[in-house]
């Protein structure tokens, strides 16, 4: 077997260098856990960015996808599966909507939904060809195909990749004066943001925002769009960041978590009026709606629901938060989030930024990834107990009490 320093190596020569991972190397994982090579146990407080919300290799999910795995997994959208309207028919009824379309990574349901407001607006808002516009907003992150990263405001995400796709407004997060103004443009097709900004670092907008942005999009005839890639699936103490303010977003995007993890499965979620523009021919992808994927989404999405995930994420991030507040020390200036998907900003100390404070809680057993600098997530699986969660809390304290 090799150590964590050859793995270490070998990704470093021959793979891109378009990440800069923490020195940790993990060879199994189970619920709120994973182990690295060397055997040492840690608990993941990221989640694979939230897509193992049902914990890590959860057996009813991987038994689904063992099962349909010996039976067929692939027969491209050419030809009718007997797995496909079986999920279709349960997704839909699980979130509220009149259909689904299923795809197979968080960015590729993005296209998907800016695909289908643009189609809608011109078949049913009758706007002239090629003038729909869609009003995103600053701090926005949707993924990284060459038309999501033209309404970025990272320079990592978008610098020297131009030409960009035109036809994205971009006004600030949390101002419901700047969306009335953007909403002026009698061309805009459509409003996406995500209701709590995962990337710009677990920001939370103010109580009131989603429902008065849905508002004044229902005012303008204009979709509102919700990326729930990140917020979705339990995370943040409902089965939707949008049922905190009892939205119902006209057009829904889901990832990550849709699978808890074991294969890459997204949809996009519509009712008629708009789903119904888009036709045959005019888009999908090879993967998507595939039999592993429709049996483990099932899974995954009745194991939410069975363990009760949104309610446990609702009240151990409380418990979290408050421990959090709580805890005198000179480098956690703010604690923010929304059930179990939360950030803490690192004031830095005696030259240790947010990094060193992430290698420290590696090596006191508990895993996270710095942000921007300073901030830390906190995300663990949502499977996790109040007792690990007290436990964790000891190790995030004596960790920053060590600098
Ligand atoms: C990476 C962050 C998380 C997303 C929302 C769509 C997608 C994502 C709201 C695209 C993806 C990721 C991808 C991951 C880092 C990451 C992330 F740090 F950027 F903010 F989760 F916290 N919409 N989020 O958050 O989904 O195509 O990746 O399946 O390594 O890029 P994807």
């Amino acid at each position: 077997m090799k150590s964590s320093e050859e793995y270490i190596e070998l990704e470093d020569k021959y793979g891109a260098h378009n990440y800069h991972p923490l020195p940790v190397v993990l060879a199994k994982g189970e619920g709120v856990f994973v182990w690295d090579v060397e055997g040492k146990r840690y608990y993941d407080f990221l989640s694979s960015y939230s897509a193992v919300n049902q914990g890590h290799c959860h057996p009813k999910i991987v038994d689904a996808l063992k099962k349909q795995s010996d039976v067929l997994t692939l027969t491209s959208r050419a030809f009718y599966n007997d797995t496909l309207g079986e999920y279709e028919k349960y997704i839909t009824d699980y979130f509220g909507f009149d259909k689904v379309l299923p795809m197979n990574t968080g960015a590729e349901a993005v296209e998907t939904a800016l695909k289908l407001c643009r189609k809608w607006s011109y078949q049913k808002k009758g706007l002239a060809p090629e003038t729909a516009k869609i009003i995103v907003c600053d701090g926005n992150f949707h993924g990284r195909t060459t038309t999501i990263i033209s309404f970025s405001n990272d320079p990592d995400a978008r610098d020297e990749f131009g030409p960009y796709t035109p036809g994205f407004i971009n006004i600030p997060y949390n101002d419901l004066n700047s969306l009335k103004e953007a909403l002026k443009d009698p061309n805009i097709a459509g409003f996406m943001l995500e209701p709590i900004q995962g990337e710009a670092g677990v920001f939370v907008p103010d109580e009131g925002y989603l429902k008065g942005a849905y508002n004044l999009c229902k005012q303008a005839g204009v979709l509102f769009v919700a990326d729930e890639v990140q917020t979705g699936i339990a995370r943040t103490g409902k089965l939707l960041a949008v049922d905190h303010e009892d939205v119902n977003p006209d057009i829904l995007i889901l990832g990550k978590a849709i699978s808890g993890g074991v294969f890459p499965v997204s949809a996009v979620l519509a009712n008629d009026d708009i789903m119904m523009c888009i036709r045959p021919g005019e888009h999908g992808s090879t993967f998507g709606g595939n039999p592993l994927a429709n049996k483990v989404a099932i899974a995954a999405l009745e194991v939410i629901k069975e363990e009760k995930l949104s309610d446990n994420a609702e009240r151990l991030g409380k418990i979290l938060r408050s421990e959090l507040d709580n805890f005198e020390n000179d480098m956690i200036t703010l604690v923010r989030g929304k059930g179990l998907l939360n950030a803490i900003v690192i004031k830095p100390k005696n030259g240790k930024e947010a990094w060193d404070v992430c290698l420290k809680l590696r090596d006191n057993g508990l895993l996270a990834k710095p942000t921007h600098g300073d901030i830390i997530r906190f995300a663990p699986p949502l499977v996790i107990t109040e007792e690990q969660l007290i436990k964790c809390v000891e190790i995030i304290k004596k960790t920053i009490l060590s600098f």
